[in-house]
């Protein structure tokens, strides 16, 4: 026997989720603006810790870059000095050449996606960040239209307001260009520009790490953001330089978060 299923049941049932989901999550601890591998490691380490943190993620999947591996094979490689991250949420690796591990491109993504869900960090996918908010000179929040929306119609945004907010934004540094053309952020990279480097993994991945922070009050960096805000090089499908700085960066906002 087929039992009958109610259809605006259905509807209903998603609309109520999302709106709870949605309204508790309009203020948050840390809003962090991008699902790459940084921000989900950030949003691990601190929801564990028992802050409130939001993800807001354009695309429908989080994950960011890290899907694809190198050219499109799905395998990663990381650092000896990473493992404690991937031991911390559970994604299996196997060694490779020297001090180097290759990881399942998809284990990582769903791995710390589902970690990061699981330690209490709410992701908003398929919403768009489009500005930041700023009060005294200080970053307090952003405006987000759903990515249907973003750039293709005429209609206003809406605010998440943080204590923190993390651009994880990755390659773009969004949150960053904001802040420059806005006169509020000077850029300093060679091009002038919001810009990586030409690739040189050894020297991309100390340099991720050693200037991930804050950039304006209010405002972080971690992950690539870090090396398109400082011109750093990029490093292709090494991991490692990612999750430390996603690490280090939760570790920063939770001893400025506990003042
Ligand atoms: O680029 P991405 O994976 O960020 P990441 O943590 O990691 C970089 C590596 O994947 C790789 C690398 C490592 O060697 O070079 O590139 O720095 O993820 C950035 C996420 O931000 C989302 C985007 O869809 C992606 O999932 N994003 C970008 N702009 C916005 C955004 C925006 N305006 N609003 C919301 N999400």
């Amino acid at each position: 026997m087929v039992r009958k299923l109610d259809e605006t049941k259905i509807t209903k049932g998603i609309l109520d989720a999302y709106h709870e989901k949605l309204s508790s999550h309009i203020s948050s601890d840390l809003l962090i603006v991008g699902a790459g591998p940084s921000g989900l490691t950030a949003a691990f380490y601190l929801a564990k810790k028992g802050f409130k943190v939001t993800i807001l993620e354009k695309r429908l999947s989080p994950g960011g870059g890290i899907w694809g591996g190198g050219m499109g094979l799905n395998e990663v490689i990381i650092q000896e000095e990473a493992l404690a991250h991937l031991k911390a949420v559970g994604v299996r690796y196997r060694k490779s050449g020297g001090d180097l591990y290759s990881v399942d491109a998809v284990e990582l993504g769903s791995g710390l996606t589902f970690s990061a869900l699981k330690a209490g960090a709410v992701i908003l996918n398929l919403v768009t960040a489009e500005d930041i908010c700023v009060e005294d000179e200080r970053v307090i929040g952003v405006v987000a239209n759903r990515t249907m929306i973003s750039g293709a119609l005429h209609v206003d945004p809406l605010m998440f307001h943080a204590k923190a907010v993390l651009d994880g934004t990755g390659h773009d540094a969004v949150l960053v260009e904001h802040l420059r053309r806005r006169g509020l952020f000077q850029i300093t990279t060679p091009s002038g520009r919001i810009a990586d480097g030409a690739m040189n993994a050894t020297e991309g991945e100390a340099f991720v790490v050693e200037k991930t922070g804050e950039v304006y009050p209010g405002l972080w960096i971690s992950g690539m953001s870090v090396c398109a805000t400082f011109g750093g090089p990029r490093m292709g499908p090494i991991f490692g330089g990612m999750l430390i700085s996603g690490k280090k960066v939760a570790d920063l906002i939770a001893r400025s978060l506990a003042v």
